[in-house]
């Protein structure tokens, strides 16, 4: 496994430090390092797979988690009623570095039209 794919799973770990917003059994979501708007975090399974497609087909509850758990940290965030984004970068021309799916929930701001 390559550095950048065991990154959550070190994380995870708590052998490389992170600010966890919120955790449970199998959902962790963390700040991304390097935020794209004023609330940028990661909601990660702890259980690795390489992309959404992949946990679609082998755990679509887990899959579902991911939203309810973005959802409710936009809450939280006070952010839900303005407006996030949700999204899950798949490969190289999407710009996926990390090959451990993550969804990224954005907001705080005007985030621009369907491509930013
Ligand atoms: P993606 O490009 O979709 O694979 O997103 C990977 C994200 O992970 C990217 O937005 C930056 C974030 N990231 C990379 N390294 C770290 C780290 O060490 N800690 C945290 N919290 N986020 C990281």
């Amino acid at each position: 496994m390559s550095e950048e794919t065991e990154l959550f799973l070190r994380i995870i770990a708590r052998e490389i430090p992170a600010d966890v917003v919120r955790e449970n059994e199998r959902v962790i979501a963390i700040r991304d390092i390097n935020p794209q708007a004023p609330t940028h975090v990661l909601v990660i399974p702890k259980k690795r797979y390489r992309n959404a497609a992949e946990l679609a087909a082998a755990d679509p509850a887990l899959l579902s988690e991911l939203i309810s758990t973005a959802h409710e940290i936009a809450e939280a965030e006070g952010i839900d009623e303005s407006g996030y984004r949700l999204l899950f970068n798949t490969n190289a021309d999407a710009g996926q570095t990390v090959f451990h799916v993550h969804l990224h929930l954005l907001g705080g701001e005007w985030l621009g039209g369907m491509t930013g």
